[in-house]
C-alpha cells in the first residue's frame, strides 16, 4: 500500500514485537469493513441491532473494568520531566518503552494485524495530519473508520514523509493493572495497553488530535483544542462560526447539533454543526484563525441524548452507528439509555450484557455509554464540513458545569483577558474519566486531560497566537448553563435555547450589542438576552447575570493557588491578570 520507508521499518518493528498470526492493511473501502463486521458478529464482539429500525448498526460491550478514559494511568513520556508540567503523568521515554513493549510482546500470537492509515481532517488539507494506528482488535478498525478518514490516500498525501503519528495499541487481556495510555510527542508516537474503552484506543482522537497535536500546535504556531465548533446563520445567510471549549460530557454535543428556538427558525435561522469535540486552528492567508474539525464522527455521550435535548444526534445515530454499553431492548432488538424516553425496556439486557432486573434500581446503560455515528449522518452538518480550510473563527467560549458563581455569559476584555478566563476555568467532573463525580476541578481551556506538554507553556503558546493574530482574533467568552437554585433546579432552561446567549455574543463580535463593565468582564444588559417565547422573567434572568463579589474573592484564592503549580512556567502576564482581577474586586 505504501513504499514510505519510515512506515515500512515501524511496521516491521512492531510486527517483530507483538507477532500476529495475520496481518490486514485497512484501505477504507465499504467491503472490506464489511467483512470485518461480519467477522465481529460471529466473535460476537459486536451484536447486529434491529436493521429495519436501525440499518447498519450494532452493538458492543467493553469489558466492565473499562469503561471510561484512565486519566490516572495517561502519561506524557518527555525526555525531561518537567516538559510535561504539573497536570500530567510523566515517565521517563525510555523506562516507558522498555515497559510496554514488555506488556506488547508477543500479544498478538492468534490474533490479527490490522494497520490502520488515517487522515485527521480532510484528506490532503493543509489543516489536515496523518496517522496510522495499529491494533489486533476489530471494534477499534471500524470505530476508526467513522471517527476518522480511513483510506490509502493518505499514502498518496504523505509520499516519503515522516510527518505521521505512529499508534501502537494491543488489548493484551484487558487488565487494568497494567492499563497504560502513553504518549510520546518527542517521537510523534502514541502506545496504548490493556484498554479496548474508545478514548483510550481510537488513537486519532484524544491521543492524536489533542495531546500530541497540542504539542505540535506549540512548535507549528497552530491550536489544537477540546472544543466544538458551530455556525451560525442569519437571516440574510450569513455564516458566523464560533468554537467552544467545555470539559467532557458537558454538552458540546448538544450545543454543536443546537436547534434554535421557534421563533429564530422562523425569521430564517440555522445553525450547522462542523465538529462537536476537537478544532484544530491555524491562522488563515487573511490573518484570521480559521478551524477544521479534524474527526469525521461524533463519539457521543448517549445518557441524555433525546428527541428533545438533541433531536439532530438522535438522528445521526438512527443508521451506521456502533453503539457502546447501552440497554438492548430484547423484544425488537433496539438500544435504550437513561434519558432517551421515559420508557425503559422490561424485557433488556443492561450494558454489562446481563438481563435486566427492572426491580434492581440499577442502570440499565453506563454513564459513560456513547455512540460512534458518521458526521454525514448529522441533519445539521455544515456545508464546510469537507473544506479543506476550515471555517473562520469569530468567537471562542469557554464554558464549565458550575452550579454557583459564573453568570450565564461575559465577555473578557480583550484576548490575553480571555487567555486569562480559559486559564481558569472550573467544573463538576462527569462520568466521561473514570473517578468521582461531581467535584469541581480546574480545568483550563476543558483541555486538563489533553494537554500534551506544561501547562504554563501552553498558556504560553496562547498568549503568542493572540499576539501573531492581533486585531483579527476571535473574540472571547465565558458562558454557564448549568447555574442552579436553592433547590438545585436548573436556572437556565439550556439546549436550543442556549441560541439566545450565542446570539448576543454574535452581536457582540460585531459591535451590535452594549454591555455592562464588570470586574470580570463584559456582562449582558438583561434586556438585551432575547426572552421571547421563554417562560422566564427578566428578574430570574438577572440572577444569573450578576457577579457575587465575595464568591468571586474565594474564588481568585482559588485561583491563585491553583496558579502556584506551574512556578515560573506561568506567563507573567496571567499573573497580573489575576492581581487585576482581584483589585476591581475590591
Ligand atoms: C470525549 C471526552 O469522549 O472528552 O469526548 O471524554
Ligand atoms: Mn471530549
Amino acid at each position: 500500500m505504501t513504499t514510505n520507508q519510515t512506515v515500512l521499518q515501524w511496521i516491521n518493528q512492531m510486527k517483530e514485537l507483538v507477532t500476529p498470526d495475520n496481518v490486514v492493511w485497512i484501505d477504507g473501502s465499504e467491503e472490506q469493513l464489511e467483512s470485518l463486521r461480519k467477522q465481529a458478529v460471529a466473535s460476537g464482539e459486536l451484536k447486529p441491532l434491529n436493521q429495519e429500525k436501525l440499518p447498519g448498526c450494532y452493538l458492543h460491550n467493553t469489558a466492565v473494568n473499562d469503561v471510561a478514559r484512565v486519566e490516572h494511568r495517561t502519561f506524557i513520556c518527555t525526555r525531561k520531566q518537567d516538559d510535561a508540567g504539573p497536570t500530567n503523568n510523566w515517565m521517563d521515554p525510555e523506562e516507558a518503552y522498555k515497559m510496554l513493549y514488555d506488556i506488547a510482546r508477543g500479544s498478538y500470537k492468534g490474533r490479527t494485524m490490522y494497520i490502520i492509515p488515517y487522515s485527521m481532517g480532510p484528506i490532503g488539507s493543509p489543516l489536515a495530519k496523518i496517522g496510522i494506528e495499529v491494533t489486533d482488535s476489530i471494534y477499534v478498525v471500524l470505530n476508526m473508520a467513522i471517527m476518522t478518514r480511513v483510506s490509502s490516500k493518505v499514502f498518496d498525501v504523505l509520499g516519503d514523509s515522516n510527518d505521521w503519528v505512529r499508534g501502537l495499541h494491543c488489548r493484551c487481556d484487558i487488565n487494568e493493572e497494567k492499563r497504560y495510555i502513553c504518549h510520546f510527542p518527542e517521537d510523534n508516537t502514541i502506545i496504548s495497553v490493556n484498554s479496548g474503552y474508545g478514548g483510550n484506543v481510537l488513537l486519532g482522537k484524544k491521543c492524536f488530535a489533542l495531546r500530541i497535536a497540542s504539542y505540535q500546535g506549540k512548535q507549528e504556531k497552530w491550536m489544537a483544542e477540546h472544543m466544538l465548533i458551530l455556525g451560525i446563520e442569519n437571516p440574510q445567510g450569513e455564516v458566523k462560526y464560533i468554537a467552544a471549549a467545555f470539559p467532557s460530557a458537558c454538552g458540546k454535543t448538544n450545543l454543536a447539533m443546537l436547534i434554535p428556538p421557534e421563533h429564530y427558525l422562523k425569521q430564517g435561522y440555522k445553525v450547522w454543526c462542523v465538529g462537536d469535540d476537537i478544532a484544530w486552528m491555524r491562522q488563515g492567508p487573511d490573518g484570521r484563525l480559521w478551524a477544521i474539525n479534524p474527526e469525521n464522527g461524533f463519539f457521543g455521550v448517549a445518557p441524555g441524548t433525546n428527541e428533545k435535548s438533541n433531536p439532530n444526534a438522535l438522528a445521526t445515530t438512527r443508521k451506521n452507528t456502533i453503539f457502546t454499553n447501552v440497554a438492548l431492548n430484547l423484544d425488537d432488538n433496539t438500544v435504550w439509555w437513561e434519558g432517551l424516553d421515559k420508557n425503559p425496556p422490561k424485557n433488556a439486557l443492561n450494558w454489562k450484557g446481563e438481563k435486566y432486573d427492572p426491580a434492581s434500581g440499577e442502570k440499565l446503560a453506563h454513564p459513560n455509554s456513547r455512540f460512534t455515528a458518521p458526521a454525514k449522518n448529522c441533519p445539521c452538518i455544515s456545508p464546510e464540513f469537507e473544506s479543506p480550510q476550515g471555517v473562520p473563527i469569530s468567537a471562542i467560549v469557554f464554558g464549565g458545569r458550575r452550579a454557583k458563581l459564573a453568570p450565564l455569559v461575559y465577555q473578557s476584555k480583550d484576548w490575553e483577558n480571555g487567555v486569562f478566563v480559559g486559564s481558569i476555568m472550573a467544573s463538576e467532573t462527569t462520568a466521561a474519566a473514570t473517578g468521582a463525580v461531581g467535584v469541581v476541578r480546574r480545568d483550563p481551556m476543558a483541555m486538563l486531560p489533553f494537554c500534551g506538554y506544561h501547562m504554563g507553556d501552553y498558556f504560553a503558546h496562547w498568549l503568542e497566537m493572540g499576539k501573531m493574530l492581533g486585531d483579527k482574533a476571535p473574540k472571547i467568552f465565558h458562558v454557564n448553563w448549568f447555574r442552579q437554585d436553592e433547590n438545585g433546579n436548573f436556572i437556565w432552561p439550556g439546549f436550543g435555547e442556549n441560541m439566545r446567549v450565542l446570539n448576543w455574543i454574535i452581536d457582540r463580535c460585531e459591535g451590535k450589542v452594549d454591555a455592562v463593565e464588570t470586574p470580570i468582564g463584559y456582562l449582558p444588559k438583561p434586556e438585551d438576552i432575547d426572552l421571547t417565547g421563554l417562560d422566564m422573567s427578566v428578574d430570574t434572568l438577572k440572577t444569573i447575570l450578576e457577579v457575587d463579589k465575595d464568591a468571586w474573592r474565594e474564588e481568585a484564592e482559588g485561583i491563585k493557588e491553583f496558579y502556584t503549580k506551574f512556578g515560573d512556567r506561568l506567563p507573567a502576564v496571567l499573573k497580573n491578570q489575576l492581581d487585576n482581577l482581584i483589585k476591581n474586586l475590591a
